[in-house]
């Protein structure tokens, strides 16, 4: 339902879309009051999924704040019913029992109710959107912080014993051929049960096994195989298989693609051959839907970047949907993904705050277990930004990225430092990704050229000479529409101006791997008349997009495009 392709042929899967009852508890006395099993007589409405700041009255509204829908059940059924994501920290109720919490606004989270009976039964979600100290982002974030269901909610029938998980991963064999591995759970919410399995990829049946699955237990099935002449995935040739395990009674499916990615001496090779990125960041907003961002619009954001001249992006800064980078992996576009430790103004002692810590990894370990097949994504980033000259960041970055390692061996471990020239955490990461504004924030953008020398010294100093590196962000603000004949800051002319100076500079450094321009599309910014952070944002929008919120091309995007066209990457 929420893919570019079929997870489920034969379980049944629908979506609570549609417009959900809504109150909104800025004095936070829903809890004690009930609400869950009272809901407020005087309650609004509100569409799911989207932001509730996009509704009038709404825009500024941080807190918490209640949903309700009914299920109609006809028959006992058994439901797992899936958050794809909300905003903030949820806590969820069945009939105004709690069933579910969760932390974290861009990663799904599911429960389920075991033999629903017949009949109307309440869903009662409270989610509060506030950020704090200890919540990650951190309360001062440069995005507009939304808040809501902002992605689906699926509800799938489950049969007594189903397929709980699918995990595939796979290694190079003897002539070219792939050696797969493929981990399938099956769960019971009954009795034991003989069940037999069956697993293909595309057409042909690679495994099938009859198993007894335990009464209310869960049994891990393997198989393996061998592809003799794979279809390589790679930028601009998006092989993709369709790998799916069936019961009898249920099924669940998910698309993948083979490729090999290393690092070495500097350089990220993609199928053995060195790759040099062009990209920029993406934020999934729009100021009309917020992060509740429309498949449709990502249709168009596909066809923009291929425009662009682009073969990668940077999903600035968390997770993005689903269905997003299924549209990647079918495109050919290289993906680099993150959680939303969004650093540039994150206290020191809060990186060491054991509480961030602990939600990273959680965040982390719902990020590689929901987007492990995708052969889009090359990086897995642990944060963006943070003081990574302090002893908090090195203990943050070991532990981040020893779990990214745990957890997926297939792909390159990465960050981006905003302090190149004294970072100390290098050495735990494959990629190091760099966020410098010089001709914007400091500096004449000439200066890159000494602070790559000076961040290669260092790099070198710690024994990472080899690390290939990404400039992950640069550039500068332009208002669409204001051009002129002076350099202005704020002007469209300036902003091309910088991008085509430091990607001459970048272009031409044989130790740069490749770019990610900040940023794809203007974006609303996080400002409060109460707080002075993000004062030069006018508009009230991070104003650096090659585009306008509404994807209207700026200058910057004509000349970013000339040259990233220019002599390589034909992705028509
Ligand atoms: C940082 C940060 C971005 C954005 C950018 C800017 O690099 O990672 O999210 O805030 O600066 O526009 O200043």
């Amino acid at each position: 339902m929420n893919r570019a392709f079929m997870d489920h042929a034969v379980r049944q899967c629908r979506n609570l879309d549609g417009l959900w009852d809504f109150a909104t508890d800025p004095e936070d006395i829903g809890l004690s009051q009930d609400w869950q099993k009272q809901f407020p007589d005087d309650h609004g409405q509100m569409y799911v999924p989207a932001c509730w700041n996009n509704e009038l009255g709404l825009y500024d509204y941080r807190g918490a704040a209640w949903y309700r829908t009914q299920v109609n059940l006809l028959e006992e059924q058994n439901l797992q019913i899936t958050f794809h994501a909300v905003q903030g920290f949820a806590e969820v109720f069945w009939d105004g029992e709690q069933v579910a919490s969760h932390f974290g606004g861009f990663t799904p989270f599911s429960f389920i109710v075991p033999h629903a009976v017949p009949g109307v039964h309440e869903l009662v979600i409270r989610t509060d959107n506030r950020l704090g100290e200890d919540t990650i982002p951190y309360h001062v974030v440069d995005w507009f912080h939304y808040g809501g269901i902002i992605r689906p909610v699926e509800v799938q029938v489950l049969p007594d014993v189903f397929i709980e998980g699918l995990k595939m991963d796979y290694t190079q064999g003897e002539g070219g051929q792939l050696e797969i591995s493929c981990r399938v759970t099956l769960r019971s919410l009954g009795k034991t049960a003989m069940v037999p399995v069956s697993l293909t990829l595309e057409e042909e049946t690679i495994g099938s096994q009859t198993v007894e699955v335990p009464a209310n237990g869960s049994v891990s099935l393997s198989f393996s195989h061998t592809v003799k002449n794979p279809r390589l995935w790679d930028v601009g040739k998006p092989e993709l298989y369709l790998i799916r395990a069936a019961t009898p009674e249920d099924d669940l499916a998910d698309r993948i693609g083979f490729r090999f990615i290393r690092a070495a001496e500097g350089k990220i090779y993609l199928n053995d051959k060195e790759v040099s990125f062009q990209g920029v960041n993406r934020h999934e907003e729009h100021p009309e839907w917020g992060f509740a961002f429309p498949p449709k619009l990502m249709m168009k954001e596909i066809g923009i970047l291929k425009d662009l001249g682009c073969n990668s992006v940077r999903g600035s800064h968390y997770p993005q949907s689903p269905y997003w980078i299924d549209l990647l992996d079918e495109n050919g576009l290289l993906y680099w993904s993150e959680i939303p430790i969004w650093g540039a103004l994150l206290p020191v002692p809060v990186i060491g705050n054991p509480v961030v810590e602990e939600r990273a990894k959680t965040m982390i370990t719902e990020m590689i277990q929901r987007d492990f097949h995708h052969p889009c994504i090359l990086f897995w980033s642990v944060h963006n930004e943070i003081d990574t000259r302090s002893q908090e960041a090195y203990h943050l970055s070991r532990s981040l990225s020893g779990l990214v390692r745990e957890l997926d061996t297939s792909r390159l471990v990465a960050y981006a430092t905003m302090h190149p020239l004294d970072d100390i955490v290098i050495g735990f990461f494959d990629v190091i990704g760099i966020n410098y504004y010089h001709g914007w924030y400091n500096g004449k953008v000439e200066q890159f050229e000494d602070m790559l020398q000076g961040f290669h010294k260092q790099a070198a100093s710690l024994g990472c000479a080899d690390k290939p590196v990404l400039m992950t962000e640069f550039g500068g603000a332009g208002i669409h529409g204001d051009t002129g004949w002076e350099p202005r800051l704020f002007s469209e002319d300036y902003q091309a101006e910088i991008l085509a100076t430091a990607l001459r500079i970048f272009r031409t450094d044989p130790k740069i791997s490749g770019t990610f321009i900040w940023q794809f599309a203007d974006i609303r910014g996080d400002l409060r008349s109460e707080r002075g952070f993000f004062r030069d944002r006018a508009r009230s929008f991070n104003n650096k997009g090659l585009l306008n919120e509404y994807r209207k091309p700026k200058l910057a995007y004509r000349v970013v495009r000339d040259i990233y066209r220019a002599d390589r990457y034909p992705l028509s």
